[in-house]
């Protein structure tokens, strides 16, 4: 595809891989980082830092499209995919668990379908480029949804739908709003229709 095509409307292209976030960037301290899977699933999931490392990773290259305009394409990531998570029957939602809010640090929260979560272009990613994710970017662990070219129809969605410093996953029976979906922001977030602000 050409890549003109893959810029959604309103969105311009950039090489740099800008920065954005609320609060301060939090400490990471292996010993005693903890991930958690939560609410309305079967049994909560706890993973050490170590047990996260251990997981099989997924490597996906996605086009980041941020809601202030900015379009970052091909952006290699890795990380482990949540979908393969209830495959192998670690995470099991309750029925009709259908939603999802990821927690980052300093509050920072967002919520999407789990339908999307399950989608390829969503990731728990851990590395950038090949290498571990930045301190700014997220480390050690962030949400990110972007868009795979030439991939079958699935939503795209902006940048703020990953949380970065991911502590947790909570599953819901009901949709809530995050954070900027709560202040403004559209509650679903496609990209190629623009979806930036709540009507
Ligand atoms: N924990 C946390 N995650 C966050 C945010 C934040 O403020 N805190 N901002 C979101 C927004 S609005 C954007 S555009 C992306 C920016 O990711 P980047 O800094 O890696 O480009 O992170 C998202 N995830
Ligand atoms: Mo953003």
């Amino acid at each position: 595809m050409e890549k003109d095509n893959r810029l959604p409307p309103g969105q311009y292209h950039t090489e740099r891989f800008p920065v954005l976030h609320r609060g301060p960037i939090p400490e990471f301290n292996p010993a005693t980082w903890e991930f958690r899977v939560w609410g309305a699933v079967e049994q909560p999931l706890t993973l050490s830092w170590h047990q996260l490392m251990a997981l099989p990773r997924v490597r996906v290259k996605l086009d980041l499209h941020c809601v202030t305009k900015w379009s970052k394409l091909d952006t290699n990531l890795e990380g482990i995919s949540v979908k393969w998570l209830i495959e192998q029957g670690l995470v099991k939602p309750k029925p009709g668990a259908n939603f999802v809010m990821q927690h980052g640090a300093n509050g920072y929260t967002t919520n999407l379908p789990l339908a999307v979560i399950l989608q390829e272009n969503f990731l728990l990613a851990t590395h950038y480029d090949g290498r571990p994710l930045s301190p700014e970017h997220g480390a050690p662990l962030r949400g990110v949804i972007g868009a795979i070219p030439e991939s079958e129809p699935m939503k795209d969605l902006y940048l703020w739908k990953g949380a970065k410093w991911l502590r947790s996953l909570e599953f819901m029976t009901e949709d809530q709003l995050g954070f900027w979906e709560a202040n403004g922001y559209h509650n679903e977030g496609d990209v190629w229709v623009e979806q930036r602000i709540s009507s």
